[in-house]
């Protein structure tokens, strides 16, 4: 079938909304129209050029929502008219990483996946006979793909598509971090490093587990009033600290954080994060994705005695299991996702989110099919 997509035909250049033609699902697949997709930095790493493991020319996107038109032959969990979130994390129940409850990193279909095809080694995308990739498994910047029925999360036929798509990666992450990834406990110290799509989503998870101090620490004064209203106690802005930054934070949470998370991507950041933890216990998430080739480094004494570095992918969550529940707390006004979406547009303008993206003008732009 032809499908309007957005495609990124080469690294660097805008994204092109255009026809392309969609092969229909295979046996345990299914067929989703998208109805709305959140624009988020990941797809602008991409686009760059600087992701090591991009592919091009693809479909870009991965925070999408929509409903299943088509199910494939073998599907069991889904059915035409489902409400669902793509998810690029899939989980598929079977694998040893799923089986293990260790970790939510489902290896079912990862080696496709990264290759930019579905399962089959095959892509369902393709323009005038030239295949096109697809993207985390999950190509949501189209108004129709395909997706293996293990990377799909059903979710309630009331909640809307252009606020719950955001739970397909910003709001799944931050909240996950702080519940599935660090398991903070009510009256911790937090501090939230970047206070942008992800660090505003830690924060109301803090503050839904029942955090004590929960202290943001920002270059961007703006960021301010909007983390205050998701549950900041304490705003820091590291330029206006006289002195270093850590022991402005190790006093100021009386002995150190419990729990930090550093959701820049920033390789110096995440060593501070680390660092201002308290001592014996503090426990350090790293969510920010650094360029490729960064490393981290720190004084394996700050490990020794007793803190902990950690990372989580979307949030640690298992997205069949997990992410309905997320739509829930949404419907449910346990969280806020409405005040993060500063921007909506149509396909046609999605450039105009990556360029409100870098100039930090948006929190989350959101575009509408
Ligand atoms: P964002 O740009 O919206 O927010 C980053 C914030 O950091 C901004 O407010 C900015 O002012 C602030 N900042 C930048 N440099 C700083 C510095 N030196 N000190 C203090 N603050 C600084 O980005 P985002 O959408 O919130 O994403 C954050 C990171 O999370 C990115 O690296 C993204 O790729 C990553 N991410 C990770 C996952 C995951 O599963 N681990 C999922 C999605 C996104
Ligand atoms: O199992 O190796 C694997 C794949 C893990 C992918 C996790 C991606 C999370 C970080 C990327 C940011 C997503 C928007
Ligand atoms: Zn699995």
């Amino acid at each position: 079938m032809d499908v309007k997509a957005a495609v990124a035909f080469a690294a660097g250049k805008p994204l092109e909304v255009t026809t392309v033609q969609l092969q229909p699902p295979q046996a345990e697949e299914v067929l989703i129209e998208i109805k709305a997709t959140g624009v988020c930095h990941t797809d602008a790493y991409t686009l760059s050029g600087k992701d090591p493991e991009g592919l091009f020319p693809a479909i870009l996107g991965h925070e999408g929502a929509g409903v299943v038109v088509e199910v494939g032959k073998e599907v069991k969990s889904l059915k035409k008219g489902d409400r669902v979130i793509p998810l690029y994390t899939p989980e598929c129940r079977q694998c040893e990483y799923c089986l293990s409850r260790k970790t939510n990193l489902c290896q079912a279909i990862r080696s496709t996946q990264g290759r930019g095809v579905m399962p089959d080694g095959t892509s369902r995308f393709s323009i005038d006979g030239q295949m096109l990739h697809h993207y985390m498994g999950t190509s949501t910047f189209a108004n129709y793909t395909v997706l293996p029925e293990i990377a799909v999360a059903k979710i309630r036929d009331d909640a809307p598509f252009d606020k719950v798509c955001y739970i397909g990666c910003g709001v799944t992450t931050g909240i996950g971090a702080v519940i599935h990834t660090a398991k903070v406990e009510p009256g911790a110290n937090v501090v939230v490093f970047g206070l942008g799509g992800i660090g505003l989503n830690v924060i109301q998870g803090a503050r839904m587990v029942g955090a004590n101090m929960i202290v943001g620490v920002d270059i961007n004064p703006n960021k301010r009033e909007l983390a205050e209203k998701f549950g900041m106690t304490h705003f820091v802005n590291p330029q206006e600290v006289e002195g270093d930054l850590v022991p402005y934070l190790v006093d100021l949470t009386k002995g150190g954080a419990d729990y930090s998370f550093e959701c820049i991507g920033n390789v110096n950041i995440m060593r501070q994060a680390l660092e201002c933890c308290h001592k014996g216990w503090g426990v350090s998430v790293i969510i920010g994705v650094a360029e490729a080739g960064a490393e981290i480094s720190t004084r394996p004494f700050q490990l020794v005695t007793g803190r902990v570095w950690k990372g989580s992918a979307f949030g640690g969550a298992r997205g069949r299991t997990d992410v309905p529940q997320i739509v829930d707390w949404y419907m449910e006004g346990k969280i806020n996702i409405d005040d993060l979406i500063t921007h909506t547009m149509p396909l046609e303008q999605i450039n105009n989110a990556f360029d409100l993206m870098h100039k930090g003008e948006s929190i989350r732009s959101v575009v509408t099919f």
